[in-house]
């Protein structure tokens, strides 16, 4: 734990670097060169992949320019047209292409994790993760098509790859490889959830969760209504020094948002213990134990270092906490069980 959890040097500035590496380490893995062939080597099994022969391309679905008016009208509009969704699903979601058969309702979903099947059913909201990374995978904002046909989910797009920002970690840009597929997965390999958790399995696998268990941790809530359902909560002075740094929301209630995260980037035990106010997942350091989808997906926005010892004081810490375009430095003192955290440094981009 002490490797996975402490810096092992004391200076500071060797600390700071350490942690620009990891980021850097991190693009680096979404530089990779995918081609069409790589892509499609690699496709999840239950993902069909048919050649259009008319389509809309990436650069016109995705970057048509609009005057700002127009843009007002569509926000407008899309209120409106998904009321219901933004309603069910509070605003987990981005929606696009909505369906109606008989008295179910579809609409293609996009969150922060990647592209979702989202359904009310006799008011019941329920979303299915389709596991295909935003990293290869674009799929249109606009489908003249219906996205339900004949038992599959069929959705045109484009295969991609991630342009990174020079210098704004976390801003993507996106350039089609290939235009004119269409992706097609079948509605009962999509829906399947084998323990029935509320997570579909190709969520649990992309993520890490057991599919063939409700309870991944075992600490006896359900992952769909766990916090933290990849580890058991414990509370400790560690514990509670990561769960002060985490992303604030405030007073807003996010315990029953099920399909919004924080992802976390880290193999300490400590942070992995935190009991969050919201829903969070934990990536891996170690490239060679993510998932493939977390491979090749860049879902963490926010991060937390590990904990810097200070030298001479050993109730004084050092830690660090980014988000996509800042980074704050802490000293953290422990004094009477408390913590008192103090800003040394940092950035905003
Ligand atoms: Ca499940
Ligand atoms: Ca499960
Ligand atoms: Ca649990």
């Amino acid at each position: 734990m002490e490797d996975r959890c402490f810096e092992s040097s004391d200076s500071v500035i060797k600390y700071l670097k350490n942690d620009e590496d990891l980021i850097i380490d991190n693009h680096d893995m979404q530089m990779q060169k995918y081609d069409v062939k790589q892509i499609i080597a690699e496709k999840p099994d239950y993902l069909q992949i048919v050649n259009l022969k008319k389509f809309r391309s990436f650069k016109k679905d995705s970057i048509e320019a609009d005057s700002e008016e127009i843009m007002e009208k569509k926000w407008k509009e899309y209120d409106s047209e998904f009321k219901i969704f933004n309603d069910k699903f509070s605003k987990q979601f981005t929606f696009s292409n909505q369906q109606k058969i008989d008295n179910i309702q579809y609409a293609f979903g996009r969150n922060q994790l990647g592209f979702w099947l989202c359904k009310i059913e006799n008011e019941k909201p329920s979303a299915y993760f389709l596991g295909l990374s935003f990293s290869h995978y674009y799929i249109n904002d606009v489908q003249e098509k219906p996205i339900i046909n004949n038992g599959f989910l069929e959705l045109e797009g484009s295969f991609v790859k991630v342009v990174k920002v020079p210098g704004l970690p976390g801003y993507d840009d996106y350039s089609a490889i290939e235009d004119g597929k269409l992706f097609k997965i079948k509605l009962d390999d999509l829906i399947k959830d084998s323990d029935n958790d509320g997570y579909n399995d190709i969520f649990e696998n992309s993520f890490g969760l057991n599919p063939h268990n409700k309870d991944s941790d075992g600490d006896g809530t359900d992952d769909f209504n766990d916090l933290n359902p990849m580890f058991k909560s414990e509370n400790n002075k560690f514990s509670q020094l990561y769960e002060m740094l985490l992303p604030d929301y405030g007073d807003e209630n996010l315990r029953d948002n099920n399909y919004f995260f924080q992802v976390f980037i880290s193999d300490c035990d400590y942070f992995h213990q935190i009991k969050p106010e919201y829903h969070v997942l934990f990536i891996p350091e170690d490239l060679k134990l993510r998932t493939q989808y977390q491979e090749i997906t860049d879902v963490s926005l926010h991060g937390v270092g590990k904990i810097k010892k200070n030298k001479n004081n050993s109730n004084i810490f050092y830690i660090k906490e980014w988000g996509t375009s800042s980074s704050t430095d802490y000293s953290a003192e422990y004094k009477n069980g408390k913590w008192i955290l103090e800003i040394v440094g940092g950035y905003v981009i």
